[in-house]
């Protein structure tokens, strides 16, 4: 191989090397740059005598449009390199299937409370809502429970400045109610006639000091009341079970009531269920406790406890809703795990 021959071979590998257009120009430029070895060579032709010059200068010549085109092969191979790169970085799959928006739907104990409402709205209960932070009259002295109440203990309640406290149950929220009714009434009780009824649930957040399997230090609670100058036991029986048939749409429901206490109503009472098929067939369930409002709560509601009498039942909504859904675990509720959740679409 001559000198010319090694100068090309030399110039495909060094071009070969170059793996990125920079490097190949860097190697350009070391055989046809302004001090590269092609330009050096045609430098020397000058001191030649002039026949060695035209044979000279013809044969480097040929080796220089052998370097030009290996170059330009080379950059032409880098530029197919790297088109080829981006399209296969930009591929797209059109077989696969579109990013759709995902599909949102209403938490379990939302749809439980939503059927609640509707259920209890059918009877011709009003839905009241109000305060998460209660204040002890509304939560406790209102309702006749006495300053040695357990309820009313640091560990079992939230309580937060100034003696107020997030509510342990959403009676406060009866009271409330009643009062304001009564008030709208005022002029009809002052001339001795009744006013309309007090008919009213209070769904809504609850809180307590308590948490395993089965309590959340937040929970759900429905509270009924139904207030009047004729309403009986036999009326919160008629409406209890009516709920729960709606509810559970089955009316292969037993109910029982077991003799109870709480200091809001008196006599009081739980109230068991009993499905008479499916996977809790046979099982007593305790889905509410319930009472005859006491005559001191109708007092504080504003009301001669002599001329108004009621019931009031209080029903933890997420009890409610793990028996419809069939759920084993409260805190699936409050984890916001997507799993659990999408099942509820
Ligand atoms: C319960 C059980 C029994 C209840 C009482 C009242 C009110 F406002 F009339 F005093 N509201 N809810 C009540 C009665 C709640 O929960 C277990």
């Amino acid at each position: 191989m001559n000198e010319l021959e090694q100068l090309v071979h030399s110039a495909r590998a060094d071009f070969d090397a170059a793996t990125t257009p920079a490097d190949l120009e860097n190697a350009k430029a070391r055989y046809l740059g302004k001090s590269g070895r092609l330009t050096d060579l045609l430098k020397g032709l000058a001191a030649l005598p002039p026949e060695e010059k035209k044979t000279r200068g013809a044969a480097i010549n040929e080796a220089k449009q052998q370097v030009e085109a290996l170059l330009n092969a080379r950059r032409q191979a880098l530029a197919d390199a790297e088109l080829e790169r981006q399209l296969r970085a930009e591929a797209l799959d059109v077989s696969l299937p579109g990013r759709r928006r995902g599909v949102a739907g209403l938490h379990p104990v939302t749809r439980a409370m939503e059927r609640i409402e509707a259920i209890f709205g059918s009877m011709g209960f009003e839905v009241a809502d109000g305060p998460e932070i209660e204040s002890d009259w509304f939560n406790f002295t209102a309702l006749n429970t006495p300053q040695d109440h357990p309820a009313r203990s640091m560990h079992d309640t939230f309580y937060v400045e100034g003696g107020h406290l997030l509510r342990t149950h959403t009676s406060p929220m009866q009271i409330r109610h009643a009062v304001q009714h009564v008030k709208r009434h005022e002029a009809r009780l002052a001339s001795g006639l009744p006013m309309p009824d007090i008919r009213v649930i209070a769904p809504g957040r609850t809180y307590r000091v308590d948490s395993d399997a089965t309590h959340s230090p937040m929970f759900h609670q429905v509270e009924g009341l139904w207030v009047g100058q004729n309403v009986s036991f036999k009326d919160l029986k008629a409406v209890y079970v009516n709920f729960l048939q709606e509810f559970f749409e089955t009316t292969d429901i037993r109910i029982r009531f077991r003799p109870s206490y709480f200091p809001f109503t008196e006599p009081s009472a739980e109230i068991d269920m009993m499905f008479g098929s499916g996977p809790l067939k046979g099982r007593w369930l305790e889905v509410s406790g319930s009472g005859q409002v006491h005559p001191q709560v109708i007092r504080n509601m504003g009301l001669d406890p002599e001329r108004y009498i009621g019931f009031a039942f209080g029903s933890g909504i997420d009890r409610l809703a793990m028996l419809r859904y069939g759920v084993n675990d409260l805190r699936l509720f409050f984890e916001g795990d997507l799993r659990f959740l999408s099942q509820f679409r």
